[in-house]
């Protein structure tokens, strides 16, 4: 029997589509017992959300989050706000025994996401941090040739995470070159996803050795309630104020297994718009995935003969490949907004049967737990401990 899952999203900006639409296809493609409901929208401005809501078919729209996260009607939420606003939601949500699809980054800092984390457990509600580029099925395949030995032992992880929006001096303070309201800049934002997938695919990280650069201090403030790629008209008076997170960030770490690897994070790299890419050497074999080219894998192989030896780029889209089959036939690619419907389909997949899904708060905790440690020894200059 089809029972409802009703959920409440707050939020809707850029994540609050993007959940929208995977809470609309996830069972149009796949077989989830459960229905989401989109029942109550949540924002603070009244006629952007309504506008959200209309467009999206979300039932209801409300501007005070506390009064949705405790209505009986409600069994999940869908927290899209910006992490600043993560942790005092997810308390409150998981304390009136909602299912909480959370955006990433967890939280501002590790205290935040320890408190999540507890709230979350206490409660016996699932919770799912959302680090989409997991469920991308190039990634899926990379973790299915390393558990099959292919790539043998790790020796390097190198994840280069590059966007250029923020290039041009004359873009507006936004929210997310703020320390209030980003905690960091794209060492937390775009970082996280990277630290996110080597915990994935590598392991655990011990160690970080980090630096970071500011390369432009003051910028015109924003418009009230610019997003995030809000370029040019968000640009307001000749009133400028001062960037508060990084523009770059650069980690080295060693993971306990003994591999070692490399984060570089920027939203200054001319010509890229979210290249999103790692690398992995082993002993057996070679990874190396962009985001841009989402559908693709390279692997490399060290155990054919050598004369057939070279990267061959896989094109992740055969029936085999994780998620795939509920789309189209091989080589109908797919694109960024799949992820997120690949987490919606597990995560209700997780709530009917009852089983674990990853990444969670502790998860992202971990992860939490990395890059403060990244920005501690980017103050000190020293190498830091992963907090365990
Ligand atoms: C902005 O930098 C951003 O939207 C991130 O916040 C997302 O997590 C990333 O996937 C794309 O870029």
């Amino acid at each position: 029997m089809s029972t409802q899952l009703r959920v409440a999203i707050i939020g809707y900006r850029f994540m609050g589509k993007a959940h929208s639409n995977a809470w609309l296809q996830a069972r149009r493609f796949f077989d989830v017992e459960s229905q989401p409901v989109l029942k109550v929208a949540c924002g603070r401005e009244k006629e952007p959300l309504r506008a959200f809501a209309e467009r999206w078919g979300w039932e209801q729209i409300e501007t005070d989050w506390r009064k949705i996260v405790v209505r009986d009607d409600i069994d999940i939420v869908d927290i899209s706000l910006p992490q600043h606003l993560h942790c005092e939601v997810a308390k409150a949500a998981a304390e009136a025994g909602k299912h909480i699809f959370c955006e990433k980054p967890m939280a501002l800092t590790v205290a935040d996401a320890q408190q999540m984390l507890e709230a979350a457990q206490q409660a016996g509600i699932k919770h799912y941090l959302n680090h989409n580029y997991r469920r991308c099925p190039a990634v899926r395949l990379a973790r299915r040739l390393i558990d099959e030995g292919k790539i043998g032992r790790i020796f390097h992880w190198r994840g280069a995470y590059q966007q250029d929006w923020i290039v041009d001096p004359d873009f507006p303070l936004t929210w997310h070159l703020l320390k209030e309201t980003a905690g960091s800049g794209p060492h937390g934002d775009l970082n996280s996803h990277s630290v996110d997938l080597a915990h994935y695919l590598v392991g655990d990280i011990a160690t970080v050795a980090c630096l970071t650069a500011r390369f432009v201090q003051k910028r015109p403030l924003a418009h009230k309630g610019a997003g995030t790629f809000a370029a040019g008209e968000s640009a307001t008076s000749n009133e400028f104020g001062e960037v508060t997170v990084e523009d770059a960030s650069l980690m080295n770490v060693e993971f306990t297994n003994g591999a070692v690897g490399s984060f570089e994070a920027t939203r200054f790299a001319s010509g890229r718009k979210n290249r999103n890419t790692f690398e992995i050497y082993g002993s057996n074999g070679g990874l190396a995935f962009d985001l841009e080219r989402m559908n693709e894998l390279q692997y490399y192989s060290r155990v054919e003969p050598d004369y057939v030896q070279g990267f061959r780029t896989i094109m992740v889209t055969e029936p085999s490949h994780s998620y795939i089959s509920n789309w189209w036939p091989p080589g109908h690619i797919i694109g960024y907004e799949h992820s997120f419907v690949h987490a919606v389909v597990d995560f209700i997949h997780a709530i009917d049967k009852d089983l674990p899904i990853e990444p969670n708060f502790s998860d992202g905790l971990k992860c939490i737990k990395v890059l403060e440690a990244g920005l501690q020894s980017a103050a000190s200059g020293k190498r830091v401990d992963v907090m365990v």
